[in-house]
């Protein structure tokens, strides 16, 4: 049996999106910016992508949402314009605020700019992972410029408090972004209801292809183009639409929006089975509260297994899991998240992040559980063994 557990990295193609990408690879695969029939017959489905995107985040069409290649360039897109737009022009308010547990695409953009005056403040988490909005609001000054927080976390699921940091930021007339990249599809990301500058979110996190994402522009938040050249996007980003993949993340999104309940009853269901067969294991910590995560995630850890020992073993017997972000781990060992929270540095290197998703059945689950709790057996008694043969050399 295979079972994919890493769904916060990526996710399978739905298959109602996989068929409706189909025509623009082969028939309909004109230039839309193009005037001849090839351009004008892909254009209403460009347009009917984009109001599938509008309608899933509850937003008016004069807002604007810019395509991009991914959330990463969302991410990007914001910290620089924010940097060009504001922050060149008006040194006075060089002050950025964010989470100490951001995705490097926030994290590594906020380090560079640094480098060119930019001032950050990086908010702890607390032990549960999560960020406390009164820690938010300590951290801004009168020169922040930009609050960037993130719905929900990668790693932990742990959902931020978006609604009052956005609510005081408006109120301080400070801008709001915020990566909601792990949001999409699990909880409810209605902007009447959360009022945010700009949002970030990528197609294959929630079913869509890869390589293609948005950023949700409020009316009168604009952003200087970084990419500059063709017309495309209203002269917002250059280059070439690629249709086929927005036409997919316009009909993801949708089934995403419209999955949400599903996730919140049957996928919740799941997570909770798992992580209560895996919580009985002894010396294992799960983190953070599991009402206040995104239903599909769990982190844990093992105390005394390091966690790519476990996750080899799970990969032997066709489960998919992981230590971390895939961002991170060529060059980190430790999962970053788990050293932001604890004050015992093993949690680092022991913490294995379980994502499922709205495809994740029952029957892997159970295989899930039985397998996860035999590795653990085997591990703890080879690493008693070595604490034994240790002591006794
Ligand atoms: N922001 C968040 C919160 C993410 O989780 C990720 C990917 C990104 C941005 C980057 O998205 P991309 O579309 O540019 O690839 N996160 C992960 C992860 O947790 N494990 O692998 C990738």
């Amino acid at each position: 049996m295979r079972v994919y557990l890493d769904n916060n990295a990526t996710t399978k193609i739905d298959p109602l999106v996989r068929v409706k990408m189909q025509p623009f690879f082969e028939e309909l695969y004109g230039n839309p910016n193009s005037l001849h029939q090839y351009g004008m017959e892909v254009r209403p489905h460009l347009n009917k992508a984009m109001g599938e995107m509008y309608d899933a985040l509850n937003v008016p069409d004069k807002d604007d949402i810019l395509i991009t290649s991914c959330a990463t360039e969302s991410n990007n897109a914001v910290l620089k314009g924010v940097f060009f737009q504001h922050i060149l022009k008006n040194p006075e308010k060089n002050h950025i605020v964010t989470s100490s547990v951001e995705h490097p695409a926030i994290i590594e953009t906020l380090m560079f700019l640094s480098d060119y005056g930019v001032d950050v403040t990086y908010v702890d988490v607390d032990d549960n992972g999560g960020i406390s909005a009164q820690a938010v609001k300590d951290a801004v000054t009168d020169k922040t410029i930009l609050i960037s927080m993130m719905w929900a976390n990668n790693e932990t699921g742990m959902i931020f408090p978006v609604e009052e940091v956005s609510a005081f930021a408006k109120e301080k007339g400070i801008l709001f972004h915020t990566d909601a990249v792990q949001a999409i599809g699990k909880v409810h990301v209605d902007l009447t209801k959360v009022d945010v500058d700009y949002l970030t979110f990528s197609a294959h996190k929630f079913h869509g292809p890869k390589g293609v994402g948005g950023l949700y522009v409020k009316k009168g938040k604009t952003l200087p183009n970084l990419l500059h050249g063709g017309e495309q996007m209203g002269g917002k980003r250059a280059g070439t639409l690629n249709v086929a993949y927005i036409v997919g993340m316009g009909l993801a999104m949708r089934q995403a929006a419209n999955h949400v309940e599903k996730m919140n009853t049957d996928v919740r269901r799941l997570r909770d089975k798992l992580e209560d067969a895996l919580a009985k294991i002894s010396d294992t910590i799960v983190v953070g509260p599991r009402e206040k995560r995104t239903p599909n995630t769990l982190l844990i850890s093992l105390r005394g297994i390091e966690g790519e020992a476990m996750l080899w073993d799970l990969n032997r017997a066709g489960i998919a899991a992981s230590t971390g972000s895939a961002c991170a781990s060529e060059s980190l060992h430790a999962n970053p998240v788990m050293s932001a929270i604890g004050e015992d540095p093993e949690l680092a290197h022991t913490a294995m992040r379980l994502s499922l998703s709205r495809f994740t059945t029952e029957e892997e689950i159970d295989y899930t559980i039985e397998l996860f709790t035999k590795a653990a057996e085997r591990l703890r008694s080879i690493s008693s063994t070595y604490a034994y043969t240790n002591e006794a050399g």
